[in-house]
């Protein structure tokens, strides 16, 4: 039971910023909830607070890392990577899809694992999700690995009865293992979002595979000190229809439109008066000549200063070329 002056203390929640530090030194620092690095091959690095993603960066090399304003623990346990202060975990895993008999059946145990784990560990709220996987366009129709991966991952979420979804982002890398990372809360409930120019993806039509993709457009973590908004992968589509296949300008505009109707929806319905934007970013692009075309637009639409990370990644529908994702702060509103 949670007293009742136990309910104002919900703890300082967590900061993100861009690096160019090392992950070995900025993991010397105790205050580090982790460090994600990027670059070609996605294999386990061994040490808690640090996931490497496998895609590569494009432009300057930067690593994120998440800094805690409270204590961190941390530690491996049966193949997962945890660490967590009073208020957030951040959980993950490497797979090797050789121990099992397909990537279905290796995207279900993981993703059961990693909910059972949340909740043994009393971090029950799934906020926010990172899947990076190889290979993810290989395979026909129904074959098609993404497909694969979201029958696995829906198939985990039933069986766990996880019926809220968090953020997401899925995104395949050239080689290596699947990791998979979550951020859960412990105390606070996380508020989940759509965005009202997008079909929800859990209500995706069968045509785009055997099971609809388990993700919200955007999660909200609230506390005293104001709300954090973790953007879901955003990408090129309307309803359910990708717009501009092929083309990288067009994608790269409607885009940022649904990143701009997602925060406006949101902060309507938080009824926080100014709309962020937002104030970490990352743009996944699956061909690297268009990285040019990619910071040009970023800095048209968010602005010079805000930090972007470009990487090479594989968007999960064929015809789409760019994939953004990130975070933001809201300031105090009218509304809390
Ligand atoms: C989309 O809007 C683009 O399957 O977890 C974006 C973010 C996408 C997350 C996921 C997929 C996922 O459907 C693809």
């Amino acid at each position: 039971m949670v007293q009742p002056n136990q309910s104002l203390q919900i703890s300082p929640i967590i900061s993100c910023r861009y690096s160019s530090q090392t992950p070995d030194a900025l993991l010397k620092s105790d205050d580090v909830l982790t460090v994600i690095s990027f670059g070609q091959g996605c294999a386990p690095t061994k040490k808690s607070r640090h996931f490497n993603t496998g895609l590569p960066v494009l432009g300057k090399p930067l690593c994120e890392v998440w800094h805690s304003q409270t204590t961190v623990e941390h530690g491996i346990e049966d193949h997962c990577y945890w660490s967590s202060n009073e208020e957030l975990m951040c959980l993950g895993l490497w797979v090797n899809e050789r121990h099992y008999s397909d990537l279905k059946t290796a995207v279900f145990a993981s993703y059961t694992t990693l909910l059972q784990k949340l909740r043994d560990r009393n971090y029950p709220h799934l906020l926010r999700a990172w899947n990076y996987l190889p290979r993810i366009n290989h395979g026909d129709n129904d074959n098609e690995r993404y497909k694969q991966f979201c029958l696995g991952r829906h198939e985990a979420f039933s069986h766990c009865q996880q019926h809220h979804y968090p953020a997401a982002t899925a995104i395949g890398h050239g080689s290596g293992d699947i990791v998979i990372y979550l951020m859960a809360s412990r105390q606070t409930v996380p508020q989940h979002f759509e965005n009202p120019d997008q079909l929800s993806a859990f209500c995706y039509p069968r045509e785009y595979g055997p099971k609809s993709p388990s993700f919200a457009r955007a999660s909200v973590l609230q506390n005293q000190n104001g709300k954090q908004l973790y953007l879901s992968g955003t990408a090129s589509i309307h309803g359910h229809q990708s717009l501009h296949p092929n083309n990288f300008n067009g994608q790269m505009d409607v885009t940022c439109g649904n990143i701009n109707t997602l925060l406006q929806h949101v902060a309507s319905q938080l009824r926080v008066e100014t709309t962020p934007t937002l104030e970490l970013i990352k743009v996944y692009v699956r061909n690297r000549q268009d990285l040019n075309k990619a910071e040009a637009a970023i800095e048209q639409h968010f602005g010079p200063e805000v930090p972007a990370l470009f990487l090479q990644g594989d968007i999960c529908r064929q015809e789409l070329l760019v994939e953004i994702d990130g975070m933001c702060q809201f300031d105090h509103g009218t509304g809390q």
